[in-house]
């Protein structure tokens, strides 16, 4: 039996704008009111998924929610028509105006996690939609998240589809931002380690917990998602961020580390007791040896790895070889950038870096591992996915040309408001659905 990671990327939207929403992510908060530009953000994003499809990796897309999410500004009490909404949203709650037209779904790391058959009781792949309830522009996804992902793994054979988990601080759930899976080959089962900002119950408030910025992602949550898809006790780990990091910028923890295989990458502030950390992990994948690559803060601090992103890297095998997919603010880090010629030239872990221009997507937080949704699907699972999920040399062309056809290159705030915007994304979006075969998805949203 084969196996493979195929990677989900979330496609840009149309509305992909800059609106500060995200307290605890540096660059949201510092690129706050720029004026962005959807449309090559899309096709920076596109680049990405055709370059790794080209490298030989099973690449997939997921299309953006509808925005602006006209539907969550009813339900807030705005009437009349779509128009009006905007019209009032605009004058009297701009942020939730904001909040309701953010394109926050490209970052499908943050869609849901999901466990391969290999580690689950039934065989099944099983999918939880993350309900994001930290912020309120991401907590409204979740809803569309598992349609989409309906369509897209649409076989009740294969996949088993979870609702999210219930919408509320002790259960915050960030998806597979947090979840990492160590394995010796795809077709074998894996560890899964599960990395949690704090605790949903406790009542100890001498716990360690960040003090400035939120965590987003509790234990229960975690523990939760575990229990759901059957996953073995023995082949599971647990593991506390550490709370000093978050308060520095690292809202996820794809932020300070990264895994795949046998391999896992990370600063050395990553994790609360960090030794324990690695000797459960050892424990547990006793597969084989599983290698650590700990980056120290004097290599790279923790502000020049969120800065660089440098750890929001994807760890893929190319040809054999551990290859890392850094942002281009890697390159232009003078420190990380002498770290990553090291590290490929004399650790032997790994052993090439390919840097990808993601700037519109960086500028609020998002880099290469937020971009795709992991999913380690056998052949019959591959066979059984949409194949308009799936990227292909003609995908890739019509996707450029729906970018070029429906996208802006500019827009700010005020635009948000602009009833034309919604018209055209709707335009868009219907198109998108018949392009890639994905029926009904967005229609609850209207
Ligand atoms: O949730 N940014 C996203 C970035 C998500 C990155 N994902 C991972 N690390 N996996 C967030 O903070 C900013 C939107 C704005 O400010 O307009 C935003 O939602």
């Amino acid at each position: 039996m084969n196996a493979y990671e195929a990677n989900f990327d979330g496609l840009v939207g149309p509305t992909h704008n800059y609106a500060g929403l995200s307290y605890g992510n540096v660059a949201s908060s510092n690129n706050r009111s720029l004026t962005s530009n959807p449309k090559l953000a899309a096709l920076q994003g596109l680049e990405k998924m055709k370059t790794m499809r080209n490298l030989g990796l099973v690449q997939g897309v997921l299309p953006p929610h509808e925005r602006p999410a006209v539907n969550e500004l009813r339900a807030l009490g705005f009437s009349g028509s779509d128009a009006d909404i905007l019209t009032k949203a605009a004058k009297q709650a701009p942020k939730l105006l904001a909040s309701c037209c953010s394109a926050a779904t490209m970052w499908t790391a943050n869609a849901a996690t999901v466990s391969p058959s290999l580690d689950t009781a039934d065989g099944k792949v099983h999918l939880t939609p993350a309900n994001l309830s930290n912020k309120f522009h991401r907590a409204m996804e979740h809803k569309t998240t598992r349609q989409v992902l309906q369509a897209v793994f649409n076989s009740e054979r294969y996949f088993t589809h979870h609702e999210a988990l219930p919408g509320i601080p002790q259960f915050g759930d960030e998806g597979a931002a947090n979840y990492t899976r160590f394995c010796t080959d795809y077709h074998r089962p894996g560890v899964a380690f599960f990395v949690y900002g704090d605790n949903g119950f406790s009542s100890n408030e001498r716990r360690p917990r960040p003090q400035r910025y939120p965590a987003r992602q509790t234990r229960e949550a975690s523990e939760a998602i575990a229990r759901q898809h059957q996953l073995a006790c023995d082949r599971i780990v647990f593991a506390q961020q550490h709370p000093n990091v978050i308060d520095q910028g690292v809202f996820h923890n794809d932020v300070i580390a990264v895994g795949n295989k046998n391999l896992l990458f990370c600063h050395e502030h990553a994790f609360l007791h960090q030794r324990q950390v690695y000797e459960q992990l050892r424990e547990a994948h006793t597969d084989s040896a599983l290698s650590i690559v700990e980056v120290s803060d004097d290599q790279v601090s923790v502000s020049d790895a969120v800065s660089s992103y440098l750890f929001n890297s994807q760890l893929v095998t190319v040809n054999g070889k551990n290859t890392l997919i850094v942002p281009s603010e890697c390159d232009a880090n003078e420190k990380v950038a002498r770290y990553l010629r090291w590290l490929t030239e004399s650790h032997h872990t790994i052993d090439a870096v390919r840097s990808f221009d993601l700037r519109q997507s960086m500028k609020n937080g998002g880099g290469p591992a937020c971009l795709r949704l992991r999913v380690v699907l056998t052949d019959a699972e591959l066979a059984a996915v949409n194949p308009g999920s799936i990227m292909s040399d003609s995908l890739y062309q019509r996707l450029v040309q729906w970018v070029n056809d429906h996208y802006r290159d500019r827009l700010t705030e005020k635009d948000l408001a602009d009833p034309q915007l919604l018209m055209e994304s709707r335009n868009a979006l219907d198109e998108l659905t018949a392009i890639m075969q994905l029926g009904s998805v967005y229609d609850f949203q209207r």
